[in-house]
């Protein structure tokens, strides 16, 4: 008998059938005769919802009783697709699977159906997702602030090499996991100009009359923690007209100038921005990061006062972190609502607004810093322009005070950059108006501090940490690996999942274990035929499953030097047409990646590999020994599938340039070995595996600015090393592109030119490690143990730790849980 009161909360396989049915009924209106795989997904992801929004009900009290909560500011988030982690992570896939066995559905099928909300770029919005796992998981009252874009990152097609961009549709078959609140929403004021006023008590105050007003409605998303009744709030903004017609307009006969408004407003939150672009001169994407941190903000004052709470108190009950520069202007955006509107004195709100924020750096790159031209931003936020103005104005006060005379010091720190043009500096406003300012890895924090940020370092020690980065080891083992899962399971027991780092690391007695190393192989060998099966769906190339896995995966970039991992195979494809006895393993090198659109050379290097591929897939000299495969549109759900695939995992940054890479984390903890240079989180993942497990090489961060102040001169290396000048000679000769000699002439070029990132420094010695990776591959058993050794050491990566660090030390929040871990 269906007992009705569990519908929608029972956990046996019926209830969980008997709710699949009735969702596909009552709320995607189908029956199942003629239902689709998109109708029984929908069901199945309603019936999985449900029981996400019982916990729901009891995180929202929470975050109201708790005395503090973490509100992470992110103008990107990728979850990736919804359905298999919350299955996992409530705990009840048996019987979801025998519920959909009973109804002659494929649960897995069901799974793999869904596609995911593309809301980042890469490793940033990434990061912020694993970042939620965690806290959900730890039991933290959490909120994830964010856009709601109409459009996510593009999807990638490939027609004749090139790199086509499609705009992407996540919203197309509706969203079953986001929940609509159109009560919560906040009106958002832009451009206009600022009066003076005296007030009734006679004080001196500042009016902002906007240009127009837009309003962000609140659209909320349930990200569940593993195995635990807590779950994180993702709550993202969708802009829209105040009102759906502009009334006047209208009723003077302007039916289309009424309509425009709305359109407009509906603009801001439309598209996501790829990075790895300019965008000074976006005057909408100033506008998307005040919009979401403006409706943030407000929102946090609202719960603040249903709790009981005043302004007064508004650090004690949020700690707020800022995902980067692009949610920065949240420190003038708060001194504005505190001063302006909740009439706070501007001391105590000063104060309040640094024991609020904290800030994270993610990337060291100069062009990469945000700054905006002064005329755009009073355009957009001239009160906030005022208000930064009268922080930098106290600020260099003190300034002045530490450093008597030191005019440049002051010039390299205010918050409004003087050259010909001049800009607001969002990495000032951040560091300035924080507590706490992190790297995302132990290398990146101490260039950031003798670096971009080393004035700041100087007056502020105490404000900087380190924070390395980690992954989820439920979405990035449990969830994408189940082979290799269940045997650190039944190696260790299933602690691990949690508490990664000392549960796991018993599997080092197995690395000599012989059964187990065999286990170990089979678990991978499938993972490899799984991928080997969509590749050859999505690409036509068929690769064997039993040659190394070499694989790249991540944004492309000049500085992530796919084209070094490119001039490998070349080396590689001309010794084997040389000398047919070579003794190496077979190779299979398979990259992913998008590029900015609007980045050449990027999309260059996307055409160079697979022109390479065209020619070396189809020698019969070199088949079966060495294949090359540029896997499409590489995203979170194909991570899924390509992460535990891999042998070798390729992190092969110019050192200094990767503030920390998840990516290499990502692989590493699915057993491939790691191929890298001394940057970012490799130099710390290298110590955890131990340097005879990790296979490094390349200049040092230090050595490559050496190597640059010493005067570097590329060409030099191309005519002393033959296999290069040969290599380069036979990419130049148009060999790689049907005798088109200038296809490849840019990337050619700024290699012997200028090489700003050092490829043909590091190409001899990651020649050499590359001959090592493929020599110890031989060797089988050894290399089993080295895999499971990665594994077994690779516990302190995940996410939970990172975000125990930022509990404990920059925002002193407790978890729920009574008698916690913590
Ligand atoms: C912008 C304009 C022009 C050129 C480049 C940029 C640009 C480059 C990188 C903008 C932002 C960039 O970084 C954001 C980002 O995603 N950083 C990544 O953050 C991850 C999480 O901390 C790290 O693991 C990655 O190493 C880091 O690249």
């Amino acid at each position: 008998p269906i007992v009705r009161e569990d519908l929608r909360t029972g956990l046996t396989a019926e209830a969980i059938k008997n709710d699949i049915l009735e969702n596909l009924v009552y709320v995607q209106a189908r029956i199942p005769k003629i239902a689709t795989r998109n109708d029984w997904y929908m069901a199945l992801a309603y019936t999985v919802r449900d029981r996400l929004l019982e916990r729901w009900g009891m995180a929202i009290e929470s975050l109201q009783q708790s005395s503090r909560a973490v509100c992470y500011l992110s103008a990107e988030f990728l979850p990736g697709p919804h359905l298999g982690n919350a299955i996992l992570n409530l705990g009840m896939y048996e019987q979801t699977k025998e519920a959909t066995a009973r109804l002659g559905l494929d649960l897995d099928a069901l799974i793999s159906h869904e596609g995911e909300p593309g809301l980042g770029n890469g490793e940033l919005g990434r990061l912020a997702a694993c970042f939620l796992d965690s806290l959900a998981t730890l039991e933290i009252p959490t909120i994830g602030y964010g856009i709601r874009y109409e459009f996510g990152i593009f999807d990638q097609e490939i027609h004749d090499g090139w790199q086509r961009e499609v705009t992407d549709k996540w919203l197309a078959f509706g969203n079953p996991w986001e929940i609509v609140r159109p009560e919560i929403a906040y009106y958002v004021p832009l451009g206009g100009y600022t009066e003076t006023y005296y007030d009734r008590l006679g004080r001196f105050r500042v009016r902002w009359v906007p240009e127009r007003v837009v309003k962000g409605i609140a659209h909320d998303t349930p990200i569940p923690g593993y195995h635990v009744e807590n779950v994180a709030l993702l709550r993202l903004w969708k802009s829209e007209a105040c009102e759906s017609f502009d009334f006047q307009a209208f009723n003077e006969g302007d039916y289309y100038g009424a309509v425009e408004d709305k359109v407009a407003s509906e603009t801001i939150s439309k598209v996501l921005y790829p990075n790895d672009e300019p965008i000074p001169g976006k005057e909408l994407r100033l506008s998307q990061q005040f919009f979401f941190v403006s409706c943030s903000l407000q929102d946090m004052i609202r719960v603040h006062r249903l709790g009981g709470g005043v302004p007064a108190t508004f650090d004690r009950r949020y700690a707020v972190q800022l995902n980067d520069t692009h949610p920065a202007i949240a420190v003038a955006e708060l001194m504005r609502l505190l001063v302006d509107k909740q009439r706070i004195d501007w001391e105590r709100a000063w104060e309040i607004t640094r024991n609020t924020f904290s800030y994270t750096n993610h990337t060291l790159l100069p062009e990469a810093l945000e700054k905006w031209p002064l005329p755009l931003f009073r355009k957009v936020l001239p009160r906030h322009l005022e208000i930064i103005f009268e922080i930098n104005r106290r600020f260099l006060e003190d300034v002045r005070l530490t450093y008597p005379g030191d005019s440049e010091r002051l010039r390299r720190l205010s918050l409004i950059e003087e050259a010909d043009d001049r800009y607001v500096r969002m990495a000032n406003l951040a560091a300035v108006g924080s507590h706490a300012i992190n790297g995302v890895a132990a290398l990146h924090t101490d260039l950031l501090k003798e670096t971009v940020m080393r004035d700041f370092y100087e007056l502020y020690p105490e404000r900087f940490l380190n924070v390395t980065n980690g992954v989820s080891p439920r979405r990035w083992m449990l969830l994408c690996n189940p082979g290799m899962s269940g045997l650190i399971t039944d190696a260790v027991g299933e602690n691990w999942v949690c508490n990664s780092q000392d549960s796991i690391a018993g599997l080092e007695s197995f690395a000599d274990d012989g059964a187990f190393r065999e286990a170990w192989r089979k678990v991978k060998q499938g993972n490899k035929m799984e991928l080997a099966r969509h590749i050859s769906e999505r690409t036509g190339i068929v690769v064997n499953p039993e040659s190394l896995f070499d694989i790249q995966v991540k944004r492309i970039h000049e500085y992530k030097r796919q084209h070094l991992n490119a001039l490998h195979i070349i080396s590689l494809y001309i010794r084997l047409k040389r000398t047919p006895s070579l003794d190496v393993p077979p190779r299979t090198v398979i990259f992913g990646g998008k590029a900015a659109p609007g980045y050449a050379r990027a999309k260059l290097i996307i055409k160079f590999i697979n022109s390479i591929a065209d020619v070396v897939n189809i020698d019969p000299d070199v088949a079966d020994r060495l294949k090359v495969v540029f896997f499409p549109d590489f995203n979170v759900k194909n991570g899924q599938l390509i992460y535990p695939a891999a042998d070798l995992s390729e992190q092969i940054s110019t050192a200094g340039k990767e503030a920390s890479g998840t990516g290499n984390m990502k692989f590493s903890l699915n057993g491939a070995l790691t191929i890298g240079t001394l940057d970012g989180a490799n130099v710390e993942i290298r110590e955890a595996v131990g340097p005879e497990n990790f296979l490094v090489f390349g200049l040092t961060a230090r050595e490559v600015t050496d190597l640059k102040m010493r005067g570097y001169r590329p060409w030099e290396s191309y005519e002393q090393n033959e296999e290069l000048r040969e290599i380069i000679d036979l990419v130049r000769s148009g060999f790689f592109s049907r005798g088109d000699r200038d296809l490849f002439e840019p990337l050619v070029n700024e290699l012997l030119s200028r090489d700003e990132y050092c490829l043909l420094a590091d190409y001899p010695s990651y020649l050499e490690a590359q001959e090592k990776a493929g020599k110890a591959y031989l060797v089988q058993g050894q290399w089993l143990r080295m895999s499971i050794l990665n594994v077994a050491r690779m516990g302190g990566f995940s996410s939970d730790r990172s975000i125990r660090e930022y509990l404990d030390h920059i925002w002193k929040v407790d978890s729920l849980k009574a008698s916690g871990s913590r």
